[in-house]
């Protein structure tokens, strides 16, 4: 463990550099072991809301040219737009700076190989921010069924709802666009169920994919322009994963009334669970010689990252896990230990998107490559 505060920079200061700040802050509160952190650097393009920023989140000064920044800080957050995952992340590594990158990993699988390889080739952290591996209930799961507490695994049913984009007169942003996303609903929603789905059961092997574009051009903020859709706004697949447990897989910007659902649900031989992003400290449990489901909560002690917050009962949100995953990518970085979820597990995940988008466009169910 390094004595000197590791010097972060910042790519990208809106919901997640937020998210991530929020996360560096609390850190030397609740995580004394923590390696300490300095938030010296926040970049991008808006100097002004760049200020702002700065002063909001507490970064010690501002950028405009993430070129002036990788080399020079220990540790490195590609917390951008998708389209600005690549590059600036292969700079980083190239540098030998640990680099954090938000998912999905890249807009394509091409990106993806290169981020991962380059990842490969520096030898030091390089994490993909699948937050909800790091929610308690989660590891909970993942901890029981690594004790074979559900038995034989048949069944992984995953969906994730929301409903922002349900209004036709919705403004375009980025995430609607080909280009600087990949794709919609799929990468930004779907590839954090997919990596639960690995994280809790294994790899995927076949796909049979469908995408849905519901409204094909959106109104451009402050103009009387309108700007093409050309993501998908809803996803569903049916899957095989390699060890025969069947799964479906869903997420949609469509689902009116579903703000943030990310459910999960796995049935086993001998018991079965459910889990609920929107009643993230509840896990519904059904184990062996049990008539029914119970509902726990995993707010004790014991439970995973808990004794950090609150005595039991004293409920933890969305913003936990940040806190959860930061303190174990900072300590993989200060230790010099390995990270997971790492770029090859977004690289895993992003084969999986990729292979949706191919299922869908051939109308035939493909292998996952
Ligand atoms: C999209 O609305 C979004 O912000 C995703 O990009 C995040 O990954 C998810 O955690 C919440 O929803």
């Amino acid at each position: 463990m390094t004595d000197t505060p590791l010097d972060i920079g910042v790519l990208g200061y809106r919901f997640m550099g937020k998210a991530h700040a929020n996360a560096f802050a609390r850190l030397p509160m609740f995580f004394e072991d923590a390696p300490e952190v300095n938030r010296e650097v926040i970049v991008g393009r808006d100097e002004d809301a760049l200020a702002d920023a700065a002063e909001r989140l507490g970064f010690e000064r501002t950028a405009t040219d993430w070129r002036d920044v990788v080399e020079e800080v220990d540790v490195f957050y590609n917390l951008g737009p998708n389209h600005v995952h690549a590059e600036p992340s292969i700079a980083a590594l190239e540098a030998g700076t640990p680099t954090f990158c938000e998912k999905p990993l890249a807009p394509t699988l091409d990106d993806a190989r290169a981020m991962a390889d380059a990842a490969s080739d520096a030898g030091v952290p390089a994490g993909v921010a699948f937050n909800y591996r790091f929610v308690p209930a989660i590891q909970y799961a993942k901890n029981l069924i690594d004790a074979g507490e559900l038995g034989e695994l048949h069944h992984f049913r995953g969906r994730y709802l929301q409903d922002w984009l349900v209004d036709p007169e919705a403004p375009w942003s980025w995430r609607n666009d080909a280009e600087m996303a990949g794709s919609g609903a799929l990468g930004d929603l779907g590839a954090h169920t997919i990596d639960l789905a690995r994280f809790l059961v294994g790899d995927i092997s076949e796909v049979s994919g469908h995408l849905r574009t519901f409204v094909d051009e959106r109104p451009v903020d402050g103009s009387d322009e309108t700007k093409p859709v050309t993501v998908d706004d809803a996803y569903s697949a049916q899957v095989d994963f390699e060890n025969g447990v069947m799964g479906t897989l869903e997420a949609s910007r469509f689902a009116n009334g579903r703000k943030n659902d990310h459910t999960i649900e796995i049935e086993g031989s001998k018991g079965s669970l459910r889990f609920s992003l929107e009643r993230l400290n509840e896990l519904e449990l059904l184990r062996e010689d049990s008539r029914g489901y119970e509902t726990i909560l995993v707010t004790d002690a014991e439970d995973p990252y808990v004794d950090h917050w609150w005595p039991p009962g004293h409920v933890i949100g969305w913003e936990h896990t940040f806190v959860h995953e930061n303190y174990e990518f900072l300590s993989a970085v200060a230790e010099g230990g390995a990270y997971e979820p790492s770029f090859d597990d977004g690289l895993a995940v992003q084969r999986v998107l990729d292979a949706v988008e191919r299922s869908d466009e051939r109308g035939e169910r493909v292998v996952v490559n």
